[in-house]
């Protein structure tokens, strides 16, 4: 089964647990245009829509992204154009001095069996640490406080409890019975 992103980081995290349910995916690294909306689920079933028209065997792709409490739920799903321009400092500078720093990661999977879309959702809390910290993993991993650490700073354990971890164990439990 194909996963199609453009984020090695993503892809990573989804490979290492496909082998723990002995599926094996492949990546696709296509960057695909995604349309606006307001919800995650929404994003990627459409995204899943558009590319099934070109592309018929059995796909998934994931959308993600970072709500910040205090910022309204920003940046939520214009996470990948605010990691790409403000990005990690970019979030500590909108938050200082804000003292509620609660935040949590979204993951939504869509996947395409051939005929039909079905999305699996993934959700995990934390807090806005208040500086970079950490170098393992990607993305907004170095500010992102899980407990005591970062992501960024606990490596292979944040597969265990992340958003995508949650998405794909429904994702791949679903599935297992079908390859
Ligand atoms: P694709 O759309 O091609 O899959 P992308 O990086 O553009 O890749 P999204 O549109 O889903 O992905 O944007 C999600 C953003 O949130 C992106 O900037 C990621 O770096 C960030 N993000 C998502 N999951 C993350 C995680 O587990 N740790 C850190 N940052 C994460």
């Amino acid at each position: 089964m194909i996963f199609i992103t453009s984020n090695e980081g993503k892809f990573r995290e989804a490979k290492a647990l496909a082998e723990k349910f002995s599926i094996e995916i492949e990546w696709l690294r296509m960057e695909y245009e995604e349309p606006q909306g307001f919800e995650l689920e929404e994003i990627a079933k459409r995204s899943a829509e558009i590319i099934a028209n070109r592309i018929k065997e059995p796909f998934f792709i994931e959308d993600s992204g970072l709500f910040i409490e205090a910022l309204k739920g920003f940046p939520g799903p214009y996470s990948s154009y605010v990691f790409k321009t403000i990005g990690n400092e970019g979030i500590l500078k909108l938050m200082a001095g804000i003292e509620n720093r609660k935040a949590y990661f979204k993951a939504v999977i869509a996947y395409f069996d051939g005929s039909k879309i079905r999305t699996f959702d993934g959700v995990v809390y934390g807090e806005i640490a208040l500086e970079i910290r950490g170098e393992k993993g990607f993305g907004f991993d170095p500010i992102f406080l899980y407990g005591r650490q970062t992501f960024a700073e606990m490596g292979e354990e944040k597969n265990l409890v992340s958003h995508r971890r949650i998405a794909l164990e429904k994702f791949f439990s679903s599935i297992k019975g079908e390859f």
